[in-house]
């Protein structure tokens, strides 16, 4: 684009403008011809100086809205603002170079939270101003030829976006990390890392074995029966308005096994050959639900197995035929992936002769 419209002056300072729409900001690149550079005066307007109206409403009111904004940069980089500088005035990043014949300025001006899509609409305005000699000789704008930009908006041009804008990513910088003992009802605390943006907002999601924990979405987790034997690692989201989420892991943690206890009895303390007998165990983990082998060991050499059906850890194992005599039975529970192994204390049986 460039400045045709003569507001003030004759000739004077021109410029060819590059307007470029990111997701929520329009980046523009002032290329002015103006041999004589001048930046003597007092009045920042006076100075050869470009200037950018945004109106991210493009409401066209005859004053300022809240969001709209006036943004001048002198040749020299030094910027200077009109509008309600509590809104306006960091939104502008800028620089500025002296080339043979003039100088080049660059500006970057977020809109406010607005988000720009194939369409959307941007209240805009381009001006040069000329200075020669500590005044200004020579004012030219894209479209308003009323003079009157500084604090009319109804007249400034309108920018549509055309094509498509792609939200730049948030980046991790520095990964979640997870803290703890990993034992079972402990509570392992996070940090969330750091983000490429300040301040986004963050989703939390703790994971068993890689897969999501449902409703574990806080910034601890307290580790449950369910955990043991597993591997527990933490992914955290950061979102923020005009820049596309992105998600991160923390290192893992693993959680140790709960312990048992088993304890085991025979269904008669007195027998005789050829009755069949039973062995009854009881397998007992805090919060976990046991599976896995009970073993009744005679005396110390295995005679039965059987298979807890995880359904409370109780287990009946028919035995083979005993011979007379005294018998010394153990049950011996193997553990599992989350339970660690026991031994019951023994249990005897007096076996005799019919
Ligand atoms: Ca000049």
């Amino acid at each position: 684009m460039s400045t045709d419209q003569q507001v003030s002056g004759t000739g004077g300072a021109s410029a060819t403008v590059k307007v470029l729409f990111s997701d929520h900001a329009v980046n523009l690149l002032y290329q002015v011809t103006d041999p004589t550079l001048d930046d003597t005066a007092g009045n920042s307007y006076e100075q050869d100086s470009v200037e950018a109206f945004v109106s991210p409403t493009n409401a066209k009111t005859p004053v300022f809205g809240g969001q709209d904004g006036q943004f001048r940069v002198n040749f020299r980089n030094k910027q200077a603002f009109g509008g309600d500088a509590a809104v306006v005035g960091n939104r502008l990043t800028s620089a500025a170079k002296v080339v043979p014949g003039g100088y080049v300025v660059e500006m970057r001006i977020t809109l406010g939270g607005k988000k720009l899509e194939q369409g959307s609409t941007v209240g805009l305005e381009l001006q040069v101003n000329d200075a020669t000699g500590g005044t200004r000789t020579a004012v030219r704008t894209w479209a308003d030829p009323s003079g009157l930009s500084y604090q009319d908006t109804s007249n400034w041009g309108v920018a549509v976006v055309k094509g498509t804008l792609a939200a730049p990513a948030l980046k991790n910088s520095t990964a979640p990390s997870i803290s703890g003992s990993g034992r079972v009802g402990s509570i392992l605390t996070s940090t969330p890392g750091t983000w490429s943006e300040p301040a986004p907002t963050l989703a939390y999601q703790w994971t068993r074995n890689g897969k999501p924990i449902a409703g574990a979405k806080d910034p601890t987790y307290q580790l449950a029966g369910g955990d043991a034997g597993t591997v527990i690692a933490l992914t955290v989201t950061a979102a923020k308005d005009g820049f596309t989420p992105a998600a991160a892991s923390s290192n893992t943690i693993a959680v140790a096994k709960v312990g048992s206890s088993t304890s085991g009895s025979v269904n008669r303390p007195i027998s005789f050959t050829g009755r069949g007998i039973v062995y009854t165990a009881q397998v007992r983990a805090s919060g976990v639900n046991p599976t896995g082998k009970v073993t009744v060991f005679d005396s110390g050499r295995p005679i039965a197995t059987a298979t807890l059906d995880g359904s409370g850890g109780r287990v009946v194992v028919p035995l083979p035929r005993l011979s007379s005599g005294i018998h010394v039975l153990v049950g011996r529970y193997s553990g599992s992936g989350q339970v660690q192994g026991s031994i019951a204390w023994p249990d005897f049986v007096f076996v005799f002769r019919l």
